[in-house]
C-alpha cells in the first residue's frame, strides 16, 4: 500500500481517469491471451460502504467480516456494515502505512486474529476466542510482535493456510531500497512470510516442519523470506496453492507462487532482485524463486494488491483464475494458471478505485476492498 500526499492523490486521480478509459476500451475488447481465450464478463456490485476498508475475511456463519483502517471490525449484512464488533482506534494510528491491516479466523471460526500497528509502530497479532459467532473480549492475547524501524512496508496480512498454520507477512521494514538488508537476512521476521502455530504454545508454537528449524542465526517462525512488502496473499481454496502480491520498490510489481506441496525457504530474491531484475547493482541468488507474473508501472499501477483463485460458483469463466489489483489504477485483472505457470491475463473492465484487498467470502465469492469507502462483489455482468 502507499499511502498519498496532496500531489500523489491529484496523480492518482489522474491515473484512475486514464484506467477507466483503458477499462472502456478493454470491455469493448478483452485484452485476453492463453488458452482461456475470452476475459470473463463482471461487474462490481456495491454491498457497503466503510471508512477506508483495509481488509476482510470470511467468518462464521457464511458472514464476511470487514477491517477498517483506524481500528473497527464491522460484519456485512443485507443492508451493509453492521456497528463495530471490535474497536481498537485507541490503540494504533494511521500515519505512514499503518492502521489495523489485518483479520483472520482460524479453521473453525473459534479463534480470530487481528494485525495491526500499535501507537509505536510496532506490528502486533493479537488473538481473541470466538464462541456463537462472536468475539470475547477478555481472552484478548498477544501473539506475536515485532517492531517496525519505519512506518511503511508493515505487511501484515494473516490467514490460516490449509495446514492449519497461521501464515503472517511483513514487509522489509520499510524505508526504501532496503536499507538494513532484511529481505535476505534470515535472523529477522522483516521481509518474510512466517508460519506459527498459535494454537500449540503459549504464546505460540513452532511447526516442526518449518524450513529454518534448528539453523542456527535463523528465526525459526520463517517460511519463506526474499520480500520487500507482501501486502496481501492468499491460498488456493481449490488446491492450497500460495499466492503472494509483493509490492515493488520503483519498477516492477509481482505475483509469487508455491505449490500446496511446498516445504518452504523459497527465497522470493528482494533486494537483490525486483521481480526478474537485479536491484540496483544485485546479484541473482542461486536459489532464487522468479515471480510466475511482473508488470512494469507504465500504465498498469504501482502497489500490487495480491487475491484469490476465484473458486465461487456465480462466474463458471473465471474459476481457477487469480484475481488481482493494483492500489494505484484500480483495474481488476486475472491470471490464467496452469501448475504455477501463467498462460494468460486478462482485464476484467472494472475498476475497483483504490483497491487496497481482497476479502473471499465463505462461498468463494469475491469482494473488493477500495480504501476509499467502498465495498464491492464482484458479480457476473
Ligand atoms: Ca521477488
Amino acid at each position: 500500500m502507499k499511502v498519498r500526499t496532496r500531489t500523489s492523490a491529484i496523480v492518482g486521480t489522474i491515473c484512475l481517469l486514464a484506467s477507466l478509459g483503458l477499462a472502456s476500451a478493454a470491455a469493448k475488447e478483452p485484452v485476453a491471451s492463453g488458452s482461456s481465450g475470452q476475459a470473463a464478463k463482471v461487474v462490481l456490485k456495491e454491498v457497503a460502504t466503510a471508512k477506508n476498508p483495509s481488509a476482510g475475511t470470511a467468518g462464521p456463519g457464511g458472514s464476511v467480516w470487514i477491517a477498517e483502517r483506524a481500528g473497527t471490525v464491522r460484519v456485512l449484512g443485507d443492508s451493509g456494515l453492521g456497528e463495530p464488533v471490535l474497536d481498537i482506534s485507541g490503540e494504533t494510528t494511521t500515519d505512514g502505512e499503518r492502521g489495523l491491516l489485518g483479520i483472520a479466523f482460524d479453521k473453525d471460526f473459534a479463534h480470530f486474529y487481528i494485525s495491526f500497528t500499535d501507537l509505536e509502530g510496532t506490528s502486533t497479532v493479537d488473538e481473541f476466542a470466538v464462541r456463537d459467532g462472536k468475539l470475547q473480549p477478555d481472552t484478548r492475547r498477544t501473539v506475536l510482535t515485532q517492531t517496525q524501524p519505519y512506518a511503511n512496508h508493515n505487511g501484515g496480512d494473516l490467514r490460516f493456510g490449509p495446514d492449519g498454520y497461521l501464515y503472517i507477512a511483513f514487509g522489509d521494514g520499510g524505508s526504501g531500497g532496503d536499507p538494513h538488508g532484511n529481505g535476505q537476512k534470515l535472523d529477522t521476521l522483516l521481509g518474510k512470510l512466517l508460519r506459527i502455530d498459535p494454537a500449540g504454545g503459549d504464546p505460540y508454537a513452532i511447526p516442526p516442519d518449518n524450513p529454518f528449524v534448528g539453523q542456527a542465526g535463523a528465526k525459526e517462525e520463517i517460511w519463506a523470506y526474499g520480500l520487500r512488502n507482501p501486502w496481501r496473499f492468499s491460498f488456493d481454496s481449490g488446491t492450497g496453492d500460495l499466492l503472494i502480491g509483493d509490492v515493488g520498490q520503483s519498477a516492477w510489481e509481482e505475483i509469487d507462487w508455491a505449490a500446496a506441496s511446498s516445504k518452504g525457504g523459497e527465497n522470493y530474491g528482494w533486494s537483490q532482485m525486483e521481480g526478474n531484475h537485479p536491484f540496483r547493482d544485485g546479484t541473482e541468488p542461486a536459489n532464487h524463486v522468479p515471480p510466475v507474473h511482473e508488470y512494469d508501472r507504465n500504465g498498469l499501477g504501482c502497489s500490487v494488491t495480491g487475491g484469490y483463485v476465484y473458486r465461487g460458483a456465480a462466474i463458471t469463466e473465471l474459476q481457477g483464475q487469480y484475481v488481482f489489483s493494483d492500489y494505484c489504477d484500480g483495474t481488476v485483472r486475472a491470471l490464467q494458471m496452469e501448475n504455477g505457470k501463467v498462460t494468460g491475463e486478462s482485464d476484467l473492465g472494472v475498476n475497483g478505485g483504490e483497491v487496497v484487498s481482497f476479502a473471499q467470502g465463505g462461498d468463494g465469492e469475491l469482494y473488493v476492498l477500495d480504501l476509499g469507502g467502498s465495498i464491492s462483489r464482484i458479480d457476473p455482468a
